[in-house]
């Protein structure tokens, strides 16, 4: 209480920005992503500071994926310094803004990740100053969000993937495990599934993800051959891109059919649900634009009544659920845990937000200059 006291005294439309600070740090993953498309065992964070003329400090952080594509996001974020210094941190406005002044080399890809990085901590600072928890100032209560537990089973053996399900839901209760699939042989994906199911029981729900490593042909065959197997959901079997396959699919299947981490946008999450490309959507915080971005994507699939979990950012998502109409589930990842000064304990396969102002990142600066690189 101490601390909202304290800050109370700022009046939010006078937050100015001053600057951002953003420095890449890598760290080395428990459990390297094993996929279809890619093998991750570096996994690269952009830590954003921004500094208002107040003495808050908004906090966020990306996940660029590669350690090279920092090279040209964090240039990127500094340029926003220029763009506003002393304007007031008004998070739409400077949404809006910030997306203007990239719109020369498109609205997705890169220009839309570095808008999500400003526009989070910019969320952070205002509710900050406001001495509230993110999904306070934005209309909602602190309380706890259903997670699943997405920290492993990659590509392994199916025995190797059944004892990790046991660790990962005994790590935090869980009653939802993510595994992935799209192993050279259709029957190791089947064995696998069916070794996680002997080992976890029937009472825990299972997502499969393909990471779009299927083309449509081998994806009609795998999904129909997975579809009575009372999967949670099937993600991505096919390249993000190609909607048609993704209709067809969600049309022929029983399986509710999940996309939306390759959302660039809330018009992808539109254009999807315009499409019936998907029952269930995902939108990962860095390319559906932050907490903005999020909102308005929010908005939409409340609308259509579809429903909606998150990709990666545990932190800020699990404010925004508490303010989404469709929450569905929060994928839990730990990946930042090193460098935060207070990560989330997951309790009975729940996030229990407090009352922390913003969304409660604290970096811990040991950490940080431990794994800091020099691009
Ligand atoms: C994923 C997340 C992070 C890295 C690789 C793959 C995955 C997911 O698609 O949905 O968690
Ligand atoms: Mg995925």
């Amino acid at each position: 209480m101490a601390r909202r006291e304290r800050i109370s005294d700022i009046r939010l439309e006078s937050l100015t920005f001053r600057s951002i600070r953003a420095r890449p740090v890598v760290l080395k993953l428990e459990r390297p992503v094993v996929a279809r498309i890619a093998t991750i065992t570096d996994w690269p964070l952009i830590l954003i500071d921004l500094y208002t003329d107040e003495g808050i400090v908004g906090r966020s952080y990306l996940e660029p994926y590669t350690t090279k594509a920092m090279k040209y996001l964090i240039p990127a974020l500094h340029d926003f310094n220029e763009l506003f210094k002393g304007h007031q941190v008004t998070p739409i406005e400077l949404y809006n803004l910030a997306r203007k002044s990239l719109h020369f080399v498109g609205y997705q890809g890169m220009s839309m990740i570095a808008v999500a990085g400003l526009d989070m901590a910019a969320w952070d600072a205002l509710a900050r100053a406001a001495g509230m928890p993110l999904c306070v100032l934005l209309g909602g209560s602190v309380g706890t969000v259903r997670a699943y537990n997405s920290n492993g089973l990659w590509l392994r053996k199916p025995e190797e993937v059944a004892a990790e399900a046991v660790e990962l839901r005994d790590e935090g209760g869980f009653a939802g495990l993510k595994l992935r699939l799209g192993r050279d042989k259709m029957h190791d994906d089947l064995a696998t599934i069916q070794a996680v199911r002997n080992a976890v029981g029937d009472d825990i729900h299972l997502m499969v993800d393909f990471n779009q490593g299927l083309h449509l042909g081998e994806a009609l065959q795998r999904c129909h051959a997975i579809d009575d197997l009372g999967l949670e959901w099937i993600e991505e079997p096919i390249v993000y891109d190609n909607l048609d396959g993704y209709a067809q699919l969600a049309a022929e299947l029983k399986t509710p059919i999940q996309i939306g981490e390759n959302f660039y946008g809330p018009r992808d999450l539109y254009t999807a649900l315009q499409k019936k490309a998907c029952d269930f959507v995902m939108p990962d915080f860095m390319r559906i634009g932050g907490v903005t971005g999020w909102l308005k994507a929010a908005a939409i699939a409340g609308t259509a009544g579809v429903p909606m979990s998150t990709h990666l950012y545990p932190e800020v998502a699990a404010h925004m659920m508490r303010v989404t109409e469709t929450a569905h589930w929060l994928e839990w990842q730990d990946w930042a845990d090193p460098v935060l000064q207070a990560p989330y304990a997951v309790k009975d396969g729940q996030l229990h937000i407090t009352d922390t102002p913003g969304t409660g990142l604290e970096w811990n600066e040991d950490a940080v200059t431990a794994h800091q690189v020099n691009l």
